[in-house]
């Protein structure tokens, strides 16, 4: 059996490497992937952990809380807030950001994450996970909310664990994409994927189909022209996935291409999309970009969004380059038809 690389070792690698991470960002990633294993634990007990079902409790955006959304979102605090690395965090379940108690050291990072996305599939046992992102604080003393209101371009580490027949931890620091798989065995992550690639054109594409009759026009061409098949325009056959869990539909797009979408649709058109900015469609655009695809809200490149608060939702459409462009152009030719 070929020489096992550790999250560690492959950390210190990128310290040393091109990369040239901070130490104090390798210990952060470490410490996050701590917390992901036991969220892993968690999720792996289910109804003998007591875990399932729901909190009885929203979010602040009015969504209703799974228990395992907050036991998630606790782990990933108590494992973070002491080690010094981080200034302040901010998640999808939690109301404003969350400073790091006087009693502990300041860090210079910032950590925003989804503790548990895809939570209508806790309880059907369907592939969940844990996204996260971190960005630098911005000079200065103290740290508000204001801080953390950076273009996604603008991250230093972003990643994702989805908790489905394996743990995979996915991981960039801005020099490609590793994935690392957890042996349960040893407790550790172990590299398991280098230079992921996502190929440029696909046959495959990801969006909840019960929401047409809602959707744009540039989506429902690209959609009915995937669904044609070798008789329309695009001369051969698309496959359909959708698993409701945005962690698990990207790794698989990490894994064999494809493309998800999540768009803006007329439900309620006051509300750019369904997924969030910062906790979602940020990391998962850095990841999608550093694996050779693109990521964009259809008119513009996801990172490049300037966000105006922490819980800001956007249309999301990422995987496979070709797709994508193909899909803004849609976007374009509307726009320009109905000028
Ligand atoms: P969550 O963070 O509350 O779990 O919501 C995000 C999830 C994504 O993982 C997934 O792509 C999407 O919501 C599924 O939405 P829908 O149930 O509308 O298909
Ligand atoms: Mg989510």
């Amino acid at each position: 059996m070929s020489k096992r690389i550790s999250l560690t070792q492959y950390l210190i690698e990128q310290q040393r490497g091109e990369a040239q991470i901070p130490s104090q960002l390798r210990l952060l990633i470490e410490v996050v992937a701590r917390a992901c294993k036991s969220i892993a634990i968690s999720v792996n007990k289910g109804a003998l952990g007591e875990v399932l079902g729901t909190a009885g409790s929203e979010n602040v955006q009015g969504e209703v809380q799974k228990k395992l959304d907050i036991i998630a979102n606790e782990v990933l605090i108590e494992a973070n807030e002491w080690g010094g690395h981080l200034a302040a965090m901010a998640s999808e379940e939690m109301e404003g950001i969350y400073l790091v108690p006087n009693r502990y050291p300041q860090g210079e990072y910032l950590l925003l994450f989804d503790p548990l996305d895809g939570s209508s599939n806790i309880d059907v046992n369907v592939s969940i996970g844990t996204i996260f992102s971190v960005l630098k604080k911005p000079e200065g003393s103290g740290v508000s909310e204001q801080d953390f209101l950076q273009a996604g371009a603008k991250q230093v580490a972003a990643g994702y664990c989805v908790y489905g027949p394996q743990t995979t931890l996915v991981l960039t620091v801005g020099d490609g994409v590793a994935m690392f798989t957890f042996d349960r065995e040893q407790g550790s992550f172990v590299l398991t994927q280098e230079n992921v690639r996502i190929p440029e054109d696909t046959k495959e594409f990801a969006i909840n189909m019960s929401n047409m009759r809602h959707w744009d026009a540039p989506i429902k061409r690209y959609v009915d022209e995937c669904l044609a098949g070798t008789t329309g325009p695009r001369g051969k056959d698309f496959n359909m996935r959708w698993i409701a869990s945005m962690v698990a539909d990207v790794h698989r797009i990490l894994t064999r291409g494809g493309i998800f979408m999540y768009p803006w649709d007329q439900r309620e058109p006051g509300k750019p999309g369904k997924l969030r900015l910062m906790y979602e469609a940020n990391p998962m655009g850095w990841i999608v970009e550093q694996a050779g695809g693109a990521a964009s809200n259809g008119h513009q490149r996801i990172l490049d969004i300037q966000p105006s608060q922490l819980y800001e939702r956007v249309s999301v459409i990422l995987g496979s380059k070709n797709e994508v462009e193909r899909i803004n152009a849609y976007h374009a030719a509307s726009a320009q038809q109905q000028r």
